[in-house]
């Protein structure tokens, strides 16, 4: 296949609600959209960095640069580009791991329509459907709180994660299994607010009996976690920190994670995060898979990946309406609390063209020549 042109478009999303974490509070998405282009198919996918690098040091605008000036020229030197070919080509340039996984689920997306391949059987799907957790944001009082866990409940959702930091932790997560009762999967998220010197108060979410705590620690802190690991009920898992399939056996050896949450973004593709997934099944370590706020683009490839056979948690695969009330594909509903895995080839959702062209900011193409 040969890569004629990429269209790098952003697209501005309102958010149904602000949704606050430990490191800032979002209202909108700006998202940069990737459309690859080959005389076979088009291919698209979606980039997961955030308007500020405050989840990690990626940027959309950093992204949209990265690809413009040293990821798309040495994808247009090659004679001929698949999926698998892209990580091996841009894999001199360091870091950008999200700007890669975009550029490399485009190209993969257009091989895989062309050829008439579902994404997720591409990676190895097993399931049809994948259980829908969702990711509740740090709100201004607990009874807020349990109100919007409520709704989640009524509306199917099979898991909650509440996102935690210092003053918002052993309160709300104790009224919200009070509650709700200790049938409830619950889990927590801190997004890298606490220190090793915090493990005597993260040990009293030990009765809760979460299922896990998310990165409690900063993201370069694996030995912390392993220490943490040792002074906590909660099963660790990590988010941040995990970066590539070497890095999580490396964890995993370390005892720093029972647990893995993928995110192919964060760790340069869809086939790097299979390959992290071989690793953590080869060690008994469960996997699902974590979220960006995307759009149905980004959720539908989501959603193949979360069928492969070791992701045994629900993951925040949200519905669609979970945070916009218009997403750019048909929306992703929640049906018995599980969202479909898409049937058609590719990713197998496409961009309502009106939709697209109504929330467009930018658009740039780059071609070949
Ligand atoms: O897509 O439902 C989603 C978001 C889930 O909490 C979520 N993501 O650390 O896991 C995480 C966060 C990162 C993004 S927060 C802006
Ligand atoms: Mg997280």
């Amino acid at each position: 296949m040969k890569l004629d042109a990429v269209e790098l478009r952003r697209i501005r999303l309102p958010l149904v609600s602000p949704f606050r974490t430990s490191f800032g509070t979002q209202t909108a998405r700006d998202v940069l959209l990737v459309r690859a282009i080959t005389p076979e198919a088009e291919g698209w996918a979606e980039c997961v960095a955030m308007e500020e690098p405050l989840y990690s040091s990626e940027y959309v605008d950093a992204a949209q640069a990265v690809m413009r000036e040293h990821l798309l020229p040495r994808l247009f030197a090659l004679d001929t580009v698949t999926g698998a070919a892209v990580g091996p080509a841009l894999h001199p340039v360091k870091g950008h791991l999200m700007a890669k996984a975009a550029l490399e689920t485009a190209v993969l997306d257009a091989e895989l329509r062309a050829t008439g391949v579902r994404f997720a059987d591409h990676l190895g799907a097993v399931r049809d459907a994948v259980d829908s957790g969702v990711s509740v944001g740090i709100m201004d009082s607990v009874p807020a709180l349990l109100d919007a866990v409520s709704g989640y409940l009524d509306a199917g959702y099979r898991r909650i994660k509440l996102k935690i930091e210092p003053g918002w932790d052993v309160e709300p997560v104790g009224a919200v299994r009070e509650q709700f009762g200790d049938d409830l999967l619950l889990q927590v998220d801190a997004n890298t607010a606490y220190t090793l010197a915090d493990a005597p108060h993260l040990a009293k979410l030990d009765p809760f009996d979460l299922l896990l705590i998310e990165q409690p620690l900063d993201e370069e802190d694996v030995l912390g976690h392993a220490k943490l690991a040792r002074l906590i009920r909660t099963p660790v898992c990590l988010d941040e920190s995990i970066t590539s399939a070497r890095i999580a056996a490396a964890a995993i050896e370390l005892g720093a994670c029972a647990i893995v949450n993928i995110k192919p973004g964060r760790v340069g593709g869809y086939l790097e995060a299979r390959r992290i997934h071989d690793v953590c099944a080869a060690h008994g370590i469960p996997v699902w898979c974590g979220g960006m706020l995307e759009t149905g683009i980004g959720r539908a490839a989501n959603v193949a990946l979360a069928a492969l056979p070791n992701f045994t948690l629900p993951g925040d695969t949200s519905a669609s309406d979970r945070y916009f009330s218009q997403d750019v594909t048909a929306p992703f509903v929640l049906e018995d609390g599980r969202l479909r895995v898409p049937t058609g080839p590719g990713i197998g959702v496409d961009p309502l063209p009106d939709v697209l062209e109504s929330l467009t900011a930018s658009t740039e193409t780059i071609s070949a020549n």
